[in-house]
């Protein structure tokens, strides 16, 4: 699996999956969940959500995009940052694997990922970004994803993806 970074706005790409920064509750919000509700189409998506209804800190689920380019939306629920000791960064770490193992349970070749955490949760953005970038490298064995993308939405998170991901950029 490929790991890449780009900066821009996670709800136009072309991918098979877009990943979302959700609440327990997938009750929709600001931030990339709010963008993603417009853009996927707020009523449809809100149900399909509401269908589901919970998702624990850690964990994911998918629902269809609806009017997004991509084809499906996992949501998954990042921990809340609250200094470090509550066992975040193993939390944050099990986003990014439940994403991509549901990425392969529905057949995505490309996943686009925002740097989950790191808006309203409060998430360290260094921090966050070695947490994924560890996290997605250590993805091993059979999947049906070939490119996993680390979207910033900052230059701060953008160069932060960039110098850890130098390896594998070229
Ligand atoms: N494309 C890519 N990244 C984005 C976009 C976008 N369109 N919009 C924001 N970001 P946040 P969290 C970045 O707050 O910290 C919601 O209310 C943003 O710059 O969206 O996990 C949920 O419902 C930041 O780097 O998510 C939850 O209640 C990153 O996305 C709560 O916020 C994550 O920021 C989740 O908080």
């Amino acid at each position: 699996m490929r790991i890449e970074t780009l900066k821009g706005d996670i709800t136009c790409l072309e991918v098979d999956a877009i990943v979302n920064a959700a609440n327990q509750a997938l009750a929709g919000g600001g931030g990339v969940d709010g963008a993603i509700h417009s853009a996927a189409g707020a009523r449809e998506l809100h149900e399909a959500c509401a269908a589901i209804g919970h998702c624990d800190p850690g964990d994911a689920v998918v629902t269809p995009g609806f009017n997004l380019p991509a084809r499906w939306i996992i949501h998954t629920v990042g921990p809340v940052w609250k200094g470090g000791d509550r066992s975040e960064a193993a939390t944050l770490a099990s986003c990014y694997r439940r994403s991509i193992q549901l990425a392969d349970e529905v057949g995505a070749s490309s996943v686009a990922f925002p740097a989950i955490s790191t808006g309203v949760y409060g998430y360290p953005p260094d921090q966050a970004a070695a947490v994924a970038v560890s996290a997605l490298r250590q993805v091993s064995g059979a999947t049906s994803v070939e490119r996993s993308i680390l979207v910033a939405f900052d230059d701060f998170t953008f160069n932060l993806y960039k110098g850890m991901l130098g390896q594998e950029l070229q």
